[in-house]
């Protein structure tokens, strides 16, 4: 029964600065990287998207950030350019340990965004995460990142659903707050039976 640490993207596009900062995102660098002293089994994500990716609002030309649209899976909140693959606001912050088991990438299909680290937006795409954990024997998680209401709680939601015993350190998150979006993912997270 082992446990293992899934840093969520820390990456420069959510720090201060970024194409989609989450305020004070820089916060959690250094309470993730002694929270690497303590785990065998790190993971980091990384948000990565295609140039043209649908979760842009750049992609509808009628919209623009923050408002919605209806994909083919369901509503999406549409976003800056964020994340693009390779370039400087898609790689980790400079001052976050890297040196972790696996890094994986998720919303790299232009059509399907992904909060989560298991599944797509579209609820049905797997990234192989859950595979990955199983055969390694990890049961528990805790969670650490950006965003505490989208990727850190979609990945939170999901892994508590798939059976693994989920904390979440609060202290190694930040939010986005987008119309109450913090205190609903915290109520969703709570009602799952996620730990804090
Ligand atoms: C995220 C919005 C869009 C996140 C990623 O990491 O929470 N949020 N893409
Ligand atoms: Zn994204």
């Amino acid at each position: 029964m082992t446990a293992a640490l899934i840093v969520i993207d820390v990456q420069n596009d959510f720090c201060p600065g970024g194409a989609l900062a989450v305020p004070d995102g820089d916060a959690v660098v250094a309470p993730i990287n002694a929270l690497m002293e303590q785990y065998d089994t790190v993971i980091l994500t990384q948000d990565w998207h295609p140039s043209g990716h649908q979760s842009f609002a750049s992609a509808h030309p009628e919209k623009a950030p923050f408002e919605t649209t209806e994909l083919s899976y369901g509503t999406q909140v549409l976003w800056p350019d964020h994340c693009m693959q390779g370039t400087d606001g898609a790689a980790f912050h400079r001052d976050l340990r890297t040196d972790g088991d696996l890094i994986l990438r998720k919303g790299f299909r232009a059509a399907i965004d992904s909060y989560s680290a298991f599944f797509e937006n579209d609820r049905k795409t797997v990234t192989g995460l859950h595979g990955y954990l199983q055969e390694r024997g990890v049961s528990r998680l805790l969670l650490a990142g950006l965003a505490t209401d989208f990727c850190v709680a979609y990945s939170a939601l999901d892994a508590a659903e798939l059976g693994y015993a989920v904390t979440v350190d609060l202290n190694a998150c930040r939010g986005i707050d987008l119309d109450g979006s913090l205190d609903a993912a915290m109520r969703n997270m709570q009602a799952a039976g996620v730990s804090f």
